[in-house]
């Protein structure tokens, strides 16, 4: 799946990102801009990132956010960088983020006809022992551009409305995996040049994987479905009983890159203990879907399409299984005879 970078050809995101424009009859530009503006605030976050340890920014800012959770000094950086950064563009009439209650509205003159749902730093919790995080984000354009007229209607959309999606993993390097609806193409950040250069052409998801990403820690909770895949993946049932190995980071961003690109499957179900799964509809489970699927892959609650979910509160929550194709039909079929969600 990796290009060699060529010495010759300038491949960086900003002009991959004008050869999706061109292919969009009429496109005017202006998404161009707005994920150029997501670029910039990724290597600003990928910079903060790598100071952290020794800029002091690492543990805790003593706040909290919308789901109670301990805010960190750099998600606090990371939110504020985006919504400079997606402000700035003037593209934008709404902005979501995991860190803030309430959706933001952009006031003119920087108003524009897109709205953006975020997680600045996806998986924070792992920063102080140097885990890879990320950035997530998802991209609607307003139901009635040009209006002046933005409502929370504009967000509350399910994800096969959104009309581009990527992640940014702040790893060994930085990692931009991106889709404008026509694939995934994905890019590593070249600090020499401060640029994000392609690496990642064609992303395509391997039909199947012997690799399933689960916390075990909720095995007691879970559903007899998910509890039979797991089970079958240790006897490698599906495997000429060779048994699936076990990778979880706990950090969704690095789980979903590597299931992009070694294939196997990711999951975060709902369980007894949260009902309707930990992870964020609009902000995590929705882009890594639309990425999954435009590389071939899949993305379930389970029983019905993740993007097919209607999100009814923008912190709304949603169970998920994502990856290889074949794995994850194989649980949709244990729910279907299990008769669970
Ligand atoms: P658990 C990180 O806090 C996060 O939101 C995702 O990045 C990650 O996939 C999940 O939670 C991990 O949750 O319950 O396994 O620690």
């Amino acid at each position: 799946q990796v290009a060699e970078v060529s010495e010759t050809d300038p491949l960086t995101l900003s002009a991959w990102i004008l050869t999706q424009q061109h292919k969009s009859v009429g496109a005017r530009g202006r998404l161009t801009v707005l994920l150029n503006a997501i670029g910039v605030g990724c290597k600003f976050v990928s910079s903060a990132v790598r100071r952290a340890g020794l800029a002091g920014m690492m543990g805790m800012a003593g706040s909290s956010n919308v789901q109670g959770e301990d805010q960190k000094k750099l998600d606090l950086v990371a939110n504020e960088v985006f919504k400079n950064s997606l402000r700035r563009s003037g593209q934008c009439c709404i902005l979501v983020t995991e860190e803030e209650d309430e959706p933001i509205f952009i006031e003119e003159p920087f108003r524009g006809d897109y709205a953006v749902v975020f997680d600045p730093l996806d998986g924070s919790s792992n920063i102080d022992c140097g885990v890879s995080v990320g950035t997530i984000f998802g991209i609607y354009k307003a139901k009635n551009p040009g209006s002046g007229k933005y409502t929370l209607e504009d967000v509350m959309r399910p994800g096969t409305e959104m009309v581009a999606a990527g992640y940014c993993m702040y790893g060994s390097m930085s990692y931009m995996m991106i889709t404008t609806g026509k694939g995934v193409a994905g890019f590593t950040l070249d600090p020499t040049l401060g640029e994000f250069v392609i690496t990642h052409p064609n992303v395509q998801v391997p039909t199947r994987g012997p690799i399933y990403s689960i916390n075990e820690g909720n095995a007691i909770n879970w559903d007899v479905a998910t509890k039979r895949y797991v089970d079958e993946c240790k006897a490698g049932t599906h495997n000429n009983g060779k048994p699936y190995s076990l990778r979880y980071v706990g950090s969704m961003v690095a789980d979903v890159h590597r299931t992009l690109l070694y294939g196997g499957i990711f999951m975060y179900p709902a369980d007894k203990k949260n009902t309707k799964g930990k992870l964020r509809v609009l902000y995590e489970c929705f882009p890594m879907a639309m990425l999954v699927e435009q590389a071939g892959g899949k993305a379930t609650t389970g029983t019905k399409r993740s993007l097919e979910t209607m999100p009814d509160s923008i912190h709304d929550r949603a169970p998920i299984y994502l990856g290889s194709k074949e794995e994850v039909e194989l649980i949709e079929q244990f729910k279907k005879e299990a008769g669970v969600p």
